[in-house]
């Protein structure tokens, strides 16, 4: 059969291209399908207006190849879309990864054929292809979600999902939007970079907002020549940094409590870090700030201060300030004077709390006390995370049994990386994953070389099948609600707990793995140590 590889991938961005790279290494015979017509995942599907890291760039890349280390430079301390996009197709080009994916390509469904011991995967077009290893490398949020807006398909004017946002801009027009009257609805880490950069040029600016977040101060700037020269000779130092703080971000927990110190010592450090760039406020603050509520109680009222300073209308100030859940308990997004667009006359904010949106209409929104008329809508109202782009695709494994149905009360897996039930599949980034709350490619790298490492026992040993037992996968899905428990995650609604107000079947479940990327590690490393202990191998 033609379509016969060793292994499928399923998505070509930063897990599927190392993927594909590890299994090459190999010499298995590999194929990857993206459904985009380029590489780069998140990065080629996210280009809305002010779309950029919230990592360090330089903690970001790829570091296993000391060539593209060495060869690409950084000009920005958090870099924008189109750089991160060019990065990877740089990458994508050096090691010639492109001959092995096939671009414009969906996976529809996926069937465990148990006596052969191999998937066969169902493309849109109709064809098909089969391998021994299935690997999902379709990224934990990917799956957007638009909102159930009675009239959502009506408006007449132009409107974009922001993970679908067109290349160009509107009309070509690129991230200037004078003379337009834009609205945008959603203010997680997406909404809050297109409002700051719609509100430079638009001639009116509605931000249709659902709930406030903590955003903290980004304090992007520009990486010089001669720093991008001492990041390359410690990037050595920069990646070990990484992998031994929780989040494997080139932040760490400071190891004082937050209750420990005296009022001044606290305010001083508070200070220091929201004026640090990137995560430092939030993950390198006081251990306890997102374990302990009275540690979480002072850095939520340090940040409410913070915004209150920074919004002239008092008002304004309130609605913007979250009241439901404490700093971090969500995830952070990273601002640049986000705050001050709302002290703007062309900006307004509409708290949907006081004036929910009732439909939209051809010409604008339609809230319950006002109609604004819009020319551009942009719909940065997230995704179903996780477990979203795994649900979007038909997948069978073995005895007929479906995923979803597997997961209908919420994923269960051993380490995140496999199911029981359905062999062969490992999911990268997958639920319960400890890459779920991580630096993003500092955990891919390890979920992708762990992948590797278990195809190549497998060959060495004659084995042609793995999955979890179901003891095993209990064990680690108690373990992860455990985790979870010890920490505030789970007083939020988030996406982090499973809540997606656009899919109420979704059931409020931890997602992620709250234990630390270091655990993580350790915990796989010993699994495969034992040869593959909790998993059946045959
Ligand atoms: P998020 O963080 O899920 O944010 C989505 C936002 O959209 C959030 O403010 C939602 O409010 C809002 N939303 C969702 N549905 C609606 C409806 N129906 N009406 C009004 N507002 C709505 O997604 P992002 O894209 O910002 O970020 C996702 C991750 O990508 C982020 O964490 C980064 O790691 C990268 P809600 O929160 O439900 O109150």
């Amino acid at each position: 059969m033609s379509n016969q590889y060793d292994a499928i991938i399923i998505g070509a961005g930063i897990s599927g291209m190392y993927q594909l790279h590890t299994l090459r290494e190999q010499g298995l015979s590999v194929k990857v399908y993206e459904t985009g017509a380029g590489v780069g995942g998140a990065w080629y599907w996210n280009k809305y207006p002010g779309c950029r890291f919230d990592s360090e760039s330089y903690t970001y890349g790829y570091s296993w190849s000391d060539e593209v280390l060495q060869e690409w430079d950084y000009k920005e301390r958090f870099a924008a879309q189109p750089d991160t996009e060019r990065y990877l197709n740089f990458v994508a080009d050096k090691y010639d990864f492109r001959k092995d994916i096939q671009f414009n390509t969906r996976v529809t469904r996926a069937t465990y054929d148990e006596a052969n011991s191999q998937w066969q995967v169902e493309l849109e077009d109709g064809s098909t292809a089969c391998a021994e290893i299935l690997v999902s490398a379709s990224g934990p949020l990917n799956a957007h979600t638009l909102p159930r807006i009675p009239g959502i398909d009506t408006f007449k004017g132009e409107w974009a999902h922001t993970a679908r946002y067109p290349k160009e801009g509107f009309g070509g027009r690129g991230n200037d939007f004078s003379g337009k009257r834009v609205g945008v609805i959603g203010t997680g880490a997406t909404g809050v970079q297109v409002i700051q950069e719609v509100a430079k040029t638009a001639d009116s600016l509605t931000v249709f907002q659902l709930a406030p977040e903590w955003c903290a101060p980004l304090k992007n700037g520009p990486i010089s020549l001669e720093e991008m020269q001492d990041i390359k000779a410690n990037y050595k130092k920069i990646f070990a940094e990484c992998n031994e703080t929780f989040g494997a971000f080139h932040h760490k927990f400071d190891e004082r409590s937050a209750l420990e110190v005296s009022d001044e010592e606290r305010e001083a450090f508070f200070e220091k870090k929201y004026n640090e760039s990137g995560f430092g406020i939030w993950l390198g603050n006081f251990h306890d700030i997102m374990t302990d509520r009275r540690a979480n109680d002072l850095i939520t009222d340090f940040v409410a201060r913070k915004i209150r300073s920074r919004v002239n209308n008092p008002k304004t100030a309130e609605s913007l300030i979250p009241k439901d859940h404490g700093f971090g308990t969500r995830r952070v997004p990273m601002e640049t004077r986000y705050f001050e667009c709302y002290n703007q006359n062309n900006v307004k904010l509409v708290n949907l709390k006081y004036s929910p949106i009732e439909e939209i209409l051809p010409a604008g929104i339609k809230c319950s006390d006002q109609i604004y008329d819009l020319d551009i809508i942009i719909y940065a109202t997230g995704f179903d995370a996780v477990t979203g782009s795994l649900k979007r695709i038909d997948i069978t494994g073995k005895d007929g049994a479906k995923l979803t149905d597997k997961w209908a009360n919420g994923p269960r897996t051993l380490l995140g990386m496999q199911t029981a039930g359905f062999p062969n599949l490992f999911t990268l980034v997958g639920p319960h994953n400890g890459a779920t709350f991580c630096n993003i490619p500092r955990c891919i790298e390890q979920n992708v070389e762990w992948v590797a490492d278990t195809v190549a026992y497998m060959k060495k040993n004659d084995l042609h099948s793995i999955e979890p037992s179901v003891a095993a996968e209990d064990a680690w899905t108690i373990h992860v609600d455990e985790t979870a428990e010890g920490t505030l995650f789970p007083s939020a609604d988030s996406w982090f707990m499973g809540v997606n107000i656009n899919d109420p079947s979704k059931k409020r479940t931890f997602m992620l793995y709250a234990g630390g990327q270091q655990n993580y590690r350790a915990e796989c490393d010993k699994v495969a140590e034992n040869n593959y202990q909790g998993f059946v191998l045959k």
